[in-house]
């Protein structure tokens, strides 16, 4: 198993009960058939290339991390499919049965910042998270079980507290996740007045980087060794990229998830046109 993920450039992954994990939604599981004897493999994937975005956050700027785990998911159930009869294995990516922030907490490959995100000491926050989720004991896939981990902490220094557009991590007054500009800029309908000047100030048309660009983690972090995040990364939306990009290329991207009409009305908005323009 090491052999066949490092194959795929994922070099840090671990084993975990999936009975220590924080379950989020486990009809997932049940879909798959795992019970709660199944071990979870936490893989990260680093995404940062040497590419600088100027109007997206960098993990929309890469091509789709999840069409990545969608490939990686064939692949991996054609690996296990052919050597072990009769098991049960899946692999998840963001629709996750589990917390994947703490899973990769636990699987000893971080530790959790005040920002809320998984900061590997490596490759700071700019790293997706998937996991492989399977009846197969992890010595079968040459891998040792990491137990007892403790949730380990950021050293708390506030400099994302204090860069927050949104105040998500305000001590005195947090603001809920759905003000976090990441999710208003993936909001659908129509934004409110404050909306769009958080989004027009900070300057972002999907997704926010600051309480990770901000990190002292993050400097000097290293780049991405997946090829797949290299290369086609776009650096900047404009209407007239949209407008020309076929229906299967925006489904290849993050910022698409939404569909065409979310996207384009933060492109309209940040270049100041109406839809109709
Ligand atoms: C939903 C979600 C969001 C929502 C949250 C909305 C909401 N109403 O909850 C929004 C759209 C805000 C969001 C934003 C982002 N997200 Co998000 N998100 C998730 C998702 C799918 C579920 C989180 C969850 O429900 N956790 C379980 C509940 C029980 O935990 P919780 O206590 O509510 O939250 C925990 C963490 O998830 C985290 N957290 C999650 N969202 C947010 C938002 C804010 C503002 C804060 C402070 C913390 C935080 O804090 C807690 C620490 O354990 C996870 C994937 C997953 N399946 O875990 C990705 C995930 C956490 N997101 C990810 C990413 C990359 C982002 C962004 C960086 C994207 C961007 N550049 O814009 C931002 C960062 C915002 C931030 N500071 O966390 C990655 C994080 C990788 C990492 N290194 O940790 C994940 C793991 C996806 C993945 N598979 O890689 N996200
Ligand atoms: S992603 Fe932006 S708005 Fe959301 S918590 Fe981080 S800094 Fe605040
Ligand atoms: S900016 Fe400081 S407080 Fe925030 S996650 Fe990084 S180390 Fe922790």
């Amino acid at each position: 198993m090491k052999e066949f993920l490092r194959s795929r450039g994922i070099e840090l992954f671990g084993a975990i009960p999936l009975s220590s994990c924080k379950i989020t939604r486990g009809y997932l599981l049940e879909r798959a058939g795992l019970g709660m004897d199944s071990t979870v493999v936490m893989m990260l994937l680093p995404y940062r290339s040497e590419h600088t975005p100027k109007n997206l956050s960098v993990y929309a700027s890469a091509p789709d991390y999840h069409a990545f785990v969608s490939e990686l998911r064939e692949d991996i159930k054609a690996y296990l499919g052919e050597r072990f009869e009769g098991e049960k294995f899946e692999l998840f990516g963001d629709h996750s049965p589990i917390d994947e922030v703490n899973g990769a907490c636990l699987a000893g490959l971080g530790f959790i910042g005040d920002n809320g995100l998984l900061i590997n000491e490596e490759y700071s926050s700019f790293v997706f998270l998937c996991e492989l989720i399977t009846s197969i004991r992890p010595e079968a896939l040459g891998l040792e079980m990491v137990r007892d981990v403790s949730i380990k902490r950021c050293i708390g220094c506030g400099a994302c507290m204090r860069a927050c557009p949104s105040r998500c991590m305000d001590k005195s007054d947090p603001r809920p996740k759905s003000e976090c500009l990441s999710a208003i800029t993936q909001k659908k309908g129509e934004l409110t007045p404050e909306e769009i000047a958080l989004m027009l100030d900070n300057g972002s048309i999907w997704g926010c980087d600051i309480c990770q660009s901000v990190c002292p983690y993050t400097k000097g972090a290293k780049l991405t060794p997946i090829d797949f995040f290299k290369n086609n990364v776009i650096t900047a939306l404009t209407s007239e990229l949209i407008e020309n990009m076929s229906d299967e290329e925006l489904s290849r991207r993050a910022f698409g998830w939404r569909g065409r009409k979310t996207l384009l009305r933060n492109i309209y908005l940040y270049e100041g046109k109406t839809p109709q323009e």
